[in-house]
């Protein structure tokens, strides 16, 4: 730490993603002062980080995409139905530009602490690098899925060969042509990586914990019209995917019951969801999130469809999910994942219950003894998701309560945007909103058009905080967890609930209850002059 004199700013915005970018946008646009601080070196959050081969969004190219200034879909030609990273990035990279945001954003910089003084009512913010800064209001653009995990098993520096992180992958990429590869996990991340690699190594070895959901995401080139009809409706469908339940447009609910159909008219709605590929199978029936019976028709549709492409009738087996409901696990949208499971050079490794119990010099041991030799090892192994970015900084509100002791059981927020305690401390897509059930850009835009409409009321009215009251928060956690209970969801050993980090709170923590209903709730909220907050 620094005893230089801070910086002041209206505002910090803590991450340069989708998020902290539209943020600057939208409070340089209100006139309030905005400095972004990010850990790397250029914009982009996932997109900068997640470099791994075969990453792309599993949310169509032409709704992952800021809908704010209808000018720029028509700038922007995306090129395929599921855009790769690459290209999501050149897209994040020309927004930065075509809005000069560089100017306004310090890279290479982490947010280690923020601490609010109540006597000023401004927040202290402290970096990596010894800078501070004073800004009255904090936004946490921070991201959901930003802190990569490794697994807790023993040896990890102790290999001698190459390994990476899906989720921090090397920029100038990895070539694995003619070594033995290891990948541990088949999360979504896998699952996209696995076919290229596979094509690359001598030899692949796929490490399973547990067998996901998959279903095909049939990409294409997207033609000129494609593009272009919905580049010119960008406006209406945006404002259409806000109404919707998952921020997605082009997903239309059949709203009828799996059982109250017959058998092979079930088939059939999944045959012609699976032909379409991405999430429309979600979408099959009204009830396959609610009613277990309703969701094993889908889950074993997907299992048929598994065993129908993978030749080998035990790795088919093996690679069919059974002891969770289809969907509460983010569905993993693929390009052939299964079928990659027929090359001659690819084997899976169930470690279901002979689980990995060291990483050696040479590669894994598992439980049981077996040894494999490796060139390198790709760890899959997913993300410290949605609280591990703010808890890795120090955070401290009111009467020097830090964030990490007020999450100790788990995330609690007012409508996933504040924290009883933490006043004007904003958390873009936080626990306890939609966020990564959704179309996250879609709630992103949300999120901070709402931020910035709020500081702009406390500024006309002369007000300097904004907290959340700790009975609206009680009320909006007690609510978030009686709709995630109406589901399937809290059945499932997923990241949503924390399960994939040993030691963390098992909490549901995204809102279950849909895009519309949310943004409807929070906009009523405004309307009503800030209820359930504390405005001083
Ligand atoms: P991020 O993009 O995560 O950005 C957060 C930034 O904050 C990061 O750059 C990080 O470095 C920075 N940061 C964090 N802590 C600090 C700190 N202490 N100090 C300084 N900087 C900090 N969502 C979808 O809706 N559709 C998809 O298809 C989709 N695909 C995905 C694919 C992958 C591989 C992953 C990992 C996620 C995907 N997501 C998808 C979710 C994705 O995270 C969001 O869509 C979106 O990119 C999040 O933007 P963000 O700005 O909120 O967070
Ligand atoms: O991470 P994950 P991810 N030993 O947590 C396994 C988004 N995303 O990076 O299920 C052995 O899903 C773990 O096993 P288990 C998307 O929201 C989107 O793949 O915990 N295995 C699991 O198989 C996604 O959901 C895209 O039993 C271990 C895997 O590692 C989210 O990001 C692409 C282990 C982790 O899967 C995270 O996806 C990529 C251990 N100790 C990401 N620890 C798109 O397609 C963990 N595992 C758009």
């Amino acid at each position: 730490m620094t005893s230089n004199a801070p910086q002041s700013f209206d505002s910090i915005i803590v991450g340069a993603g989708f998020a902290g970018l539209y943020q600057l946008i939208r409070l340089r646009r209100a006139g309030f002062s905005a400095r972004v601080i990010e850990a790397g070196d250029n914009v982009g959050g996932t997109w900068y980080w997640n470099r791994y081969p075969g990453a792309r969004c599993d949310i169509e190219s032409l709704q992952y995409q800021y809908a704010f200034d209808p000018g720029l879909a028509k700038e922007w030609r995306w090129t395929e139905r599921y855009a790769t990273q690459p290209e999501i990035l050149r897209y994040i990279e020309f927004v930065a530009d075509r809005y000069d945001l560089r100017r306004d954003i310090q890279f290479s910089t982490r947010v280690t602490a923020a601490h609010y003084d109540e006597a000023a009512a401004r927040w202290t913010v402290h970096t990596d690098r010894g800078d501070l800064y004073s800004c009255r209001y904090l936004v946490m653009a921070t991201g959901c899925l930003s802190v990569p995990k490794t697994p807790e098993v023993p040896g990890i520096e102790t290999f001698e060969g190459e390994s990476y992180h899906t989720g921090a992958w090397p920029h100038e990429g990895v070539d694995f042509t003619g070594k033995r590869v290891a990948v541990i996990g088949t999360g979504s991340s896998a699952i996209q990586s696995i076919p290229i690699i596979a094509r690359q190594a001598a030899h692949l070895t796929v490490f399973q914990r547990t067998p996901n959901f998959s279903v095909p995401a049939h990409n294409y080139f997207l033609d000129e019209e494609q593009w272009r009809a919905a580049a010119e409706r960008i406006a209406e469908l945006r404002a259409e995917a806000r109404t919707t339940s998952a921020g997605i447009t082009g997903l239309p609910l059949n709203d009828v019951s799996a059982l109250a159909v017959s058998e092979e008219e079930r088939r059939r709605e999944y045959e012609r969801r699976w032909a379409m590929g991405g999430f429309a199978i979600g979408g099959a029936f009204n009830d396959i999130a609610i009613n277990p019976d309703a969701n094993e028709t889908a889950a074993e549709f997907v299992r048929q469809k598994i065993r129908e492409i993978v030749q080998d009738p035990e790795t088919a087996e093996a690679l069919c999910p059974r002891d969770y409901p289809f969907g509460t696990k983010r569905l993993c949208v693929d390009i052939a994942y299964y079928e990659t499971f027929n090359r001659p050079n690819v084997k899976l490794v169930s470690i279901r219950d002979n689980p990995i119990a060291a990483i050696t010099p040479k590669g894994v041991r598992l439980e049981n003894g077996d040894e494999y030799e490796f060139d390198a090892i790709v760890y899959a192994t997913g993300f410290d998701a949605m609280t591990g970015a703010l808890l890795r900084i120090d955070i401290r509100g009111r009467d020097g309560l830090t964030l990490r002791e007020k999450w100790e059981h788990g995330p609690r927020t007012y409508l996933g945007i504040q924290v009883a305690g933490f006043p004007n401390m904003f958390t873009i897509t936080g626990p306890g909103s939609p966020s990564v059930l959704s179309n996250m850009i879609v709630s992103i835009e949300q999120h901070v058009d709402w931020v910035t409409d709020c500081l702009e009321y406390l500024r006309e009215r002369d007000l300097a905080t904004i907290e959340a009251s700790p009975a609206a928060e009680d009320a909006w956690v007690n609510h978030v967890n009686e709709v995630a209970n109406l589901t399937l969801y809290p059945r499932a050993n997923s990241w949503y609930i924390g399960a994939n980090v040993p030691g963390k709170p098992r909490v549901f923590m995204p809102y279950v209850g849909g895009v519309g209903a949310y943004a409807q709730k929070c906009a009523e909220v405004a309307a009503n002059g800030y209820e359930g907050f504390i405005l001083q």
